[in-house]
């Protein structure tokens, strides 16, 4: 079995960029600057047959390359059930074609559809108990950030190893946008 997610990749500098932004929260597991990622969708563990399927449905799509822009910091969950701090992207149509079009593929490789409305952002960090008046500090000190515009001309493929730490991703292909 493979435990499979679609998403965006970063430039080194944009991830360094992002990673920067990390500390000063307590209970917070920041995600290693390699790691930093936009899921378009998260796939699950699946036999190796239907992945190569995946693939190939995912090397069927057509989409446009795009600008994207990073924009702003947030948390999902609030108060004491603060789970993720995420920077955000600007509003972008091409980013919901493409994540329209990736998810569409999966759903005809037989993969159950995506019941959550999509809301992109990059996990910064993981929270586990972490001091309210700091998660709102961390939001308000770093809500200005921005960064890009940065061009997408591919989506990616990855397989996810849990383990004991953070999770190993590991980029298995890489599609073009045209
Ligand atoms: O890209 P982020 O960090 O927001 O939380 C997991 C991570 O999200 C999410 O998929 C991304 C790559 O691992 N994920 C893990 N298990 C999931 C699940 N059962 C999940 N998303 C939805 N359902």
């Amino acid at each position: 079995m493979l435990r499979l997610f679609v998403a965006l990749d970063f430039p080194e500098d944009i991830r360094q960029r992002l990673a920067g932004l990390g500390g000063g929260v307590p209970g917070a597991r920041w995600t290693e600057a390699d790691n930093l990622h936009l899921t378009l969708r998260f796939i699950g563990e699946v036999p190796e047959d239907q992945a190569a399927e995946i693939d190939e449905a995912l090397a069927g799509i057509t989409a446009p390359a795009f600008d994207l822009v990073l924009d702003g910091v947030g948390v999902f969950g609030n108060g004491r059930n603060a789970r993720v701090l995420w920077a955000g992207v600007e509003r972008s149509d091409a980013l919901s074609h493409l994540q329209a079009k990736v998810e569409s593929a999966l759903v005809r490789c037989g993969l159950p559809a995506e019941e959550r409305k999509f809301s992109p952002h990059i996990t910064l960090a993981r929270l586990k108990d972490a001091p309210k008046d700091r998660v709102g500090r961390f939001i308000e000190e770093r809500g200005l950030f921005r960064a890009g515009p940065m061009r997408i001309d591919h989506f990616t493929l990855y397989r996810s190893q849990l383990g004991k730490g953070a999770a190993v991703y590991e980029a298995l292909r890489e599609y073009p946008l045209n």
